[in-house]
């Protein structure tokens, strides 16, 4: 070797990205609050991530579903993330129920999931109780599904609103317990939660989050509204008779006003308090509106352009599936070798 060779610097080698990901349910148009929870985040990383996102359309069949309406809703929640800003360039972007993995690991997971831990989840809890007619066993072993979403990717970090940090905690405490037992499988994951706005509550009853799936449309705002509906919803937001703009424990109304528009304009609750210092609600909930349409607009244009693109829609998404069966095949197959499955011979 020469003496130039050996003095030469080593070039450092760049860092691998960190992976993230994260899955929506078709469940319908999404609202602020997935906006602002999940979806407007993960656009967000795409630069310093590998990023993978995908409709968690398996995971919505927990709840009767429509067949038409849960096909038509798949393919607009896949245009609705591309329209929110995800570029299927620089992330993975795809349909779950098209990656068979997601099923096979989800069913291996079941079996290393406990009855006791699966009776815990508030989310199974709160859906039990508002579809007693249809307490299925999918819906109780949802959290092993979505365990087996995450640890197929070995996901570094899992973006989501706050009403999910518990199925996170369940999904790392299924791989820590896989793990200990089969050898090192399985990366765990963390949650990833906005530092605000990670549960935005519903405009009619700041007690209870905002929904897709609320029957009542004027508790959320769909990112798809228009400017008309979109005022109309924030003027009619429930609120208290004080009149003052602040954040404050006894004022759940104007402090998820004050959360949506601190996160959309980028302001301070001081600043935002100063603003309005002497005004109404009704300015207030007036600039809120025009800020939240404003930010929802090049979403609205991208949807509509979108959605008539089917043939874009279908090559978008058979190209996301094809890397995201090869990707999550890698650990599936780890998965069967460890735990006796023969294998596959096709
Ligand atoms: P559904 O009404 O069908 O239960 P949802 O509106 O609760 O649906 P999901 O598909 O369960 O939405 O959630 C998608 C993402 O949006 C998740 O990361 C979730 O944490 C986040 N999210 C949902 N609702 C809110 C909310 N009100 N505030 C902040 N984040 C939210
Ligand atoms: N359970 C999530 C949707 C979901 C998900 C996932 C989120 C399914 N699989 C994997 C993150 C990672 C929800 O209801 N919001």
């Amino acid at each position: 070797m020469s003496d130039e060779k050996m003095t030469a610097p080593v070039e450092a080698k760049p860092e691998k990205k960190k992976i993230i990901l994260s899955g929506i349910q078709p469940t319908g148009i999404f609202t602020l609050g997935n906006y602002i929870g999940a979806v407007r985040n993960w656009g967000q990383l795409q630069e310093d991530y590998n990023c993978y996102y995908f409709v968690a359309d398996l995971h919505s069949l927990t709840i009767r579903q429509d067949p038409a309406d849960l096909r038509k809703q798949s393919l607009e929640a896949f245009a609705l993330l591309l329209a929110a800003g995800i570029d299927p360039e620089k992330s993975l972007v795809f349909i779950q129920s098209h990656v068979r993995s997601h099923a096979e690991l989800g069913w291996i997971l079941a079996c290393n999931s406990m009855f006791g831990e699966l009776s815990r989840m508030t989310q199974f809890k709160d859906k039990a109780a508002k579809h007693a007619d249809n307490v299925n066993a999918g819906l109780f072993t949802y959290p092993s599904l979505m365990a087996a979403d995450i640890l197929l990717y070995q996901a570094d970090y899992v973006p989501v609103g706050a009403d999910q940090t518990q199925h996170l905690e369940f999904t790392r405490n299924v791989a820590n317990r896989f793990n200990g037992i089969y050898g090192n499988v399985f990366k765990l994951p963390e949650a990833f939660l906005p530092k605000e706005g990670a549960k935005i509550m519903s405009l009619q009853d700041p007690a209870k989050k905002m929904s897709k799936s609320d029957p009542n449309p004027k508790s959320r705002i769909s990112i798809l509204d228009d400017e008309d509906t979109i005022m109309r919803k924030f003027r009619s937001a429930v609120t208290d008779s004080e009149a003052h703009v602040c954040y404050r424990d006894d004022k759940p109304g104007i402090n998820n006003l004050m959360t949506i528009y601190s996160v959309v304009t980028g302001k301070t609750y001081g600043q935002i308090e100063a603003e309005f210092e002497g005004k109404g609600y009704g300015d207030f909930k007036t600039a809120v509106g025009e800020a939240v349409s404003e930010e929802l607009r090049p979403i609205r244009e991208n949807f509509a352009r979108l959605i008539g693109d089917k043939a874009y829609l279908e090559e978008t998404y058979k190209m996301g599936a094809e890397r995201a069966e090869r990707i999550s095949g890698r650990t599936l197959a780890k998965v069967r070798k460890k735990i006796g499955l023969l294998a596959n011979p096709f």
